[in-house]
């Protein structure tokens, strides 16, 4: 009997997947494979990895369920190879298959492996498109393709053509793409109203796979302690009702806000979900063009919620595949910096920074502008080794596959692509945090100084930053305000401002935190 394997990887966890498409459950073996390769290609959050392999285990037994026959691998197996060739190759010892049968991997690495299964193994090998997202390869290309500059905006419209999502026929709902202007509210001053995330109480199997990270894993970043997360397809639904019943109507309004102490605010936390497969992403904004439609939510959040899936995600995969493998090692700026010992401990007077990092390692999560203007922007600042920067953020979050954090990171905060995916480098002095969050208020530092003891430390470096950098960035118009600015300023403020920038970074490289 024709017997066909099909390998199922570990961010491919919906029945819809590609690879199972008109496969007959009578002849087919589903292959699920906790691996040692992916548990440490980087040092993950141990969050991280308790998240995705709960949520495998779950979702084997939800294929079981739907009458699949599943061969599950658990990373503690005594004959487990460590890696999905090798598990592979037993599989294919075990039964012989004809056919392999898989979708596309998230990652140039993971999809280098899949390349060689078609001269490793006896069995016809089919590696299908990942049909969960909205943009092919080819429709990404032919979009880019002769354009000078690759910008978000021009993509997003033509993902809202595609879908027909908030199009009032060939225009866009409300007369205008995008809202985006209406979604920079500060912080709001009371917090009673905070929606919060629904916490998930683990069940037998994701305590058995908590108490298997904490032992296996305790060298990796992270805690476990508030492990909260949804590890089933109808857990992530609930939590995606939850976000649209109460955080949707003000994700707008606060999409770019920051508080002390509330990690979420109106962020959704959906996307270690949509990432994963427990959640579709085209479904999710059906779902909020619905909320629209029917007077629930207002333009700006349901147009601004819906720009980050179909226009950045889709956008930022498409930069991930077009550039190829060695987009990883571009540094544009040259910069050489490693990453201070801060970023995994979150203990420093910096207290934005101390926010962001500190509920990073509880939670594994942070929200945009925490990952952009706090962590990202003081790496730029600081001119941080873009390839440590992205290492980083690849380990501590549990949304992170390479395709969606190297654009983001590398590119967009780091300006290491020299402007293909931003048109100026998202560097800020310390009065945008000032402006956007409530941290300057509890800090020891001044965010309104410069210079001197007291000085924020992100006034001086952002000075620093450009002057450091003038020769590659000078020419930029984007960045011709503060080079303006810059210029004006006598050679005294000048040189003080190198000077506090340059005893700061003396004191990082001296020490083990930031300040
Ligand atoms: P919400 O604020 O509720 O946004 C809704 C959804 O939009 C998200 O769930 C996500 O699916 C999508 N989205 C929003 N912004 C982006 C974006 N820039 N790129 C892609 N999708 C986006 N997102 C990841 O999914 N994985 C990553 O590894 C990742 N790394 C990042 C690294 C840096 C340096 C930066 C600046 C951003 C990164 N992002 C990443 C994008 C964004 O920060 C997260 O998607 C978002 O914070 C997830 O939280 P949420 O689900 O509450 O998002
Ligand atoms: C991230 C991750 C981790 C930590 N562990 C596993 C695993 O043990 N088995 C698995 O199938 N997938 C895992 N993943 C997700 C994979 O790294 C991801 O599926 C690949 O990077 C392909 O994009
Ligand atoms: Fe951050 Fe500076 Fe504000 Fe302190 S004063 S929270 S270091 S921006």
């Amino acid at each position: 009997m024709t017997t066909t394997l099909i390998p199922i990887l570990g961010d491919q966890l919906t029945p819809d997947i590609s690879s199972l498409d008109g496969a007959d459950p009578d002849t087919s073996v589903v292959l699920m494979m906790e691996v040692a390769d992916e548990t440490t290609y980087v040092s993950h959050h141990k969050a991280k990895i308790a998240f995705i392999l709960s949520a495998m285990r779950h979702h084997a037994a939800r294929l079981r369920q739907l009458g699949w026959t599943v061969e599950y691998v658990k990373l503690d197996d005594p004959d487990n190879s460590g890696s999905f060739t090798g598990e592979v190759a037993r599989a294919v010892e075990r039964h012989s298959p004809d056919r392999i049968v898989v979708t596309e991997a998230g990652e140039w690495r993971v999809a280098a492996m899949l390349d060689q299964w078609e001269t490793r193994f006896e069995a016809e090998v089919e590696i299908r498109p990942d049909t969960r997202f909205i943009a092919t390869h080819a429709d990404f290309d032919d979009w880019a393709e002769g354009r000078s500059q690759l910008r978000m905006e021009y993509f997003y419209r033509e993902m809202r053509r595609k879908t027909g999502l908030l199009m009032d026929g060939d225009k866009p709902e409300g007369d205008k793409w995008n809202y985006d202007k209406a979604n920079r509210k500060p912080p709001p001053g009371g917090t009673l109203d905070m929606p919060r995330p629904i916490e998930f109480q683990p069940d037998d199997v994701t305590r058995e796979v908590i108490d298997m990270v904490a032992k296996r894993f305790a060298d990796h970043p992270g805690s476990l302690d508030s492990f909260h997360f949804a590890v089933t397809h109808e857990e992530a639904m609930r939590a995606k009702r939850q976000f649209l019943d109460h955080a949707l109507p003000c994700f707008g309004d606060y999409q770019d806000a920051m508080l002390t102490g509330e990690p979420f605010l109106w962020h959704s936390i959906l996307s270690p979900y949509i990432n994963c497969g427990l959640l579709d992403p085209l479904d999710l904004c059906r779902d909020v063009a619905e909320r629209y439609a029917d007077g629930k939510v207002p333009l700006n959040s349901a147009e601004g919620f819906i720009r980050q899936i179909i226009g950045w995600r889709e956008y930022v995969r498409g930069i991930y595949w077009r550039e190829g493998p060695d987009y990883v090692a571009r540094n544009f700026l040259n910069a050489k910096r490693d990453l201070p010992g801060v970023y995994w401990t979150g203990d420093t007077d910096m207290h934005c920074l101390s926010q962001a990092i500190g509920q990073t390692l509880d939670h594994a999560y942070a929200h945009h502008i925490q990952r952009l203007m706090i962590t990202g922007n003081f790496a730029l600042l600081i001119g941080a080794d873009p390839k440590q920067v992205h290492e980083w953020y690849l380990e501590v979050y549990a949304d992170a596959y390479e395709w969606v954090e190297l654009p983001n990171t590398l590119g967009m905060t780091q300006f290491g692509d020299g402007g293909l995916l931003a048109s100026k480098p998202y560097a800020s002095s310390g009065s945008y945090i000032d402006r956007m969050s409530d941290y300057c208020t509890h800090c020891r530092y001044d965010v309104k100084q410069r210079t001197g003891e007291d000085a924020c430390p992100f006034n001086a470096l952002y000075w620093d930053f450009l002057a450091r950098n003038e020769d590659k960035l000078g020419d930029n118009r984007r960045l011709s305000m503060p080079y303006r600015s810059w210029e004006k300023m006598d050679a005294d403020t000048k040189r003080s401002l190198r000077a506090s920038a340059r005893a700061f970074l003396d004191r990082l490289d001296g020490a083990s935190g930031a300040d």
